[in-house]
């Protein structure tokens, strides 16, 4: 199973190590736009050097309740590390963002990936990716990040998550985006409740047999604080734990903030596969 991203091709046989980098304000330093954006592009560096396949570039938050940030501050944040890292990185760099300018932006910077968690839903975003070559991944939110953990609501969690998805392949191939370009992702924690994401793990097989490599994230999410409790710098194993179960029921790629641990338990995983 190959993924087309940009330069890169990967063969997703083995699970892959998505690393997440955050270039928000409360994440790196408070020395200002330069000293953030250095500090990015090293934090960047030290999870190539740890294993990482992929890195993901955020400007903003997209936990529950997350304020937005306005276009020109996301620029601002994301587009000077793509820019630096394009020079360097080894591996695909993926913007994380669903604004369509920051896409447009990102690609011209280098980016290879857009991980969109509304799923290129916004105007002008399908065309973007679709004028483009980078992969993309095309994520099942309920609600946004404002709102979504209000009220969660589904009749059949599972069967729902997924025709959303199948339903958003479609649409990105009727735009010209081939099916090898395209990873999929239910979204944990995106207007789901603790039962309609454990429901999600126990049955990812069904979305595994839509065909496309998916997309999971669940790294230090706040599902696994209500398991283990603790806050998020105490859901290390809690995570670990939930990307071997990803990746034994299919995930082919897992979105963490501890790249060097879960690499070692995945290539635990790929020994037994
Ligand atoms: C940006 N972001 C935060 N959580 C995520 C998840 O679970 N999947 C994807 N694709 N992106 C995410």
């Amino acid at each position: 199973m190959n993924f087309i991203c940009g330069k890169y091709q990967l063969n997703l046989t083995r699970p892959h190590v998505m690393g997440i980098v955050n270039v928000t304000p409360d994440s790196f330093s408070d020395g200002g736009k330069f000293a953030s954006t250095n500090l990015a592009v090293e934090h960047a560096l030290l999870l190539i050097a740890e294993g990482a396949d992929i890195l993901d570039i955020g400007g903003e938050s997209t936990r529950p309740n997350a304020t937005p940030v306005s276009l020109d501050e996301e620029l601002s944040r994301v587009i000077p590390v793509i820019e630096a890292l394009s020079q360097h990185s080894t591996v695909p760099i993926s913007i994380d963002t669903y604004k369509p300018e920051v896409m447009r932006q990102a690609i011209a910077a280098g980016a290879d990936i857009v991980n969109d968690i509304r799923a290129l839903q916004e105007p002008n975003a399908l065309q973007i990716v679709a004028n483009s070559n980078v992969g993309v991944c095309l994520m099942h939110m309920q609600g946004t990040p404002k709102t979504m953990q209000l009220a969660p609501n589904y009749v059949e969690v599972v069967a729902e998550v997924k025709q959303f998805l199948i339903d958003r392949l479609n649409t990105a191939q009727a735009h010209g985006i081939v099916k090898n370009r395209i990873l999929l992702d239910p979204g944990f924690g995106f207007g789901k409740t603790r039962a309609h994401n454990i429901e999600l793990i126990k049955h990812l097989n069904m979305l595994v047999d839509i065909g496309q490599p998916l997309l999971v994230g669940l790294s230090r999410k706040a599902i696994l604080g209500a398991i283990v409790g603790g806050d998020e710098g105490q859901r290390l194993h809690a995570s670990i734990a939930a990307s071997v179960i990803s990746a034994m029921k299919g995930a082919k790629i897992l979105r963490v903030h501890d790249v060097k641990a879960t690499v070692d338990a995945l290539k635990v995983v790929a020994a037994i596969q």
